[in-house]
């Protein structure tokens, strides 16, 4: 190719260039400070790392009551414990709340480090964001290795629990307010034996956290198990309820705790054909019913709730 064509090409290596791995997030081993989202809060003394990190979360999965508004708790956390120098004087973060899910609290956990006092109003609440800026005391720094969770926040989501997973995503977000410069995303640090250029450092970071909120499963929908051909669920096919069954689908209509039990011979039906079919299984010994048959069971995508309730029959 000519050096001409070569220029010529250029959207196509700018497409290649951004496609390139993004490896300055990933490389954590390089850094001396982390911020991490934790679904849990931790202890308030050191040493906080392991902990720290076994509590770190990328993706929260919560579940609601249908009809209900979901809302969960999460926590950012420095941790600066790669560098016995990465002390760490002050901090601030701005979030970005995607459409789905928004932030509607923010505070420091109750019974953490006394160091920490903050400096700056929570604003933007709500799915624009919200921005946030925390201080240690002065003559303060976090351990070397590892802190406590500093931040927490309630992510609440957009509507009410229905059908469908409600989901959002929590990020770091681009630029910082009120600084000269802008920066990628980041939290920023100041005033730290950890900083970059004597002003402020990168973390190596989450870029945030994906938070889903599902419809709590309704243990009354569930179907139940049975076994086909005992419409009276008592465990076994017998004449006696077989003419009942006759009785039900001529004269005194369906009355099955579980309809599914009555279709003896399985065609989703429950009709003439059914006592008939048990009629002959027991007198004659033909083919028995389909399963489930003899023992309990349930038939995946054609049971329902509907047509057999949890809890309507006698099987576990
Ligand atoms: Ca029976
Ligand atoms: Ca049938």
């Amino acid at each position: 190719m000519k050096p001409l064509l070569l220029w010529a090409a250029w959207p196509l290596w700018l497409v290649l260039i951004l496609l390139l791995p993004r490896t300055w997030a990933q490389d954590c081993q390089s850094q001396f400070l982390h911020l991490v989202v934790l679904n849990a809060p931790i202890g308030a003394e050191p040493p906080w790392t392991t902990e720290l990190f076994k509590n770190v979360a990328d993706k929260m999965v919560v579940e609601v009551p249908a009809g209900q508004v979901g809302s969960t708790t999460l926590y950012a956390g420095i941790v600066s414990q790669l560098s016995p120098s990465a002390a760490v004087g002050s901090w601030q973060i701005q979030m970005t709340a995607s459409s789905g899910i928004k932030v509607t609290s923010i505070s420091l956990p109750p019974g953490l480090p006394v160091w920490f006092t903050r400096s700056g109003i929570p604003s933007l609440l709500g799915t624009s964001g919200f921005y946030s800026s925390t201080f240690l005391l002065p003559g303060k720094t976090l351990p070397s290795r590892g802190t406590a969770s500093v931040l927490r926040f309630t992510v609440t989501a957009s509507a009410p629990q229905g059908d469908s997973p409600i989901s959002g995503f929590l990020r770091w977000s681009d630029g910082c307010t009120g600084c000269s410069s802008s920066f990628l995303n980041g939290a920023l640090v100041w005033d730290s034996s950890a900083s970059i250029g004597g002003y402020y450092s990168f973390f190596c970071e989450r870029q945030g956290v994906q938070v889903t909120f599902v419809k709590k499963p309704d243990l009354d929908a569930r179907p139940g198990n049975f076994i086909r051909c005992d419409p009276d669920n008592d465990g076994k096919p017998s004449v006696g309820e077989l003419i009942e069954l006759l009785n039900q689908i001529f004269i005194n209509g369906l009355a099955l705790s579980c309809r599914d039990a009555g279709d003896c011979n399985g065609d989703r039906e429950v009709d003439l054909s059914d006592p008939l079919y048990g009629f002959s299984y027991l007198l004659f010994n033909t083919a028995p019913p389909p399963p489930p048959f003899p023992g309990c069971g349930r038939i995946e995508g054609v049971t329902t709730a509907a047509s057999c309730p949890a809890g309507s029959t006698s099987c576990p």
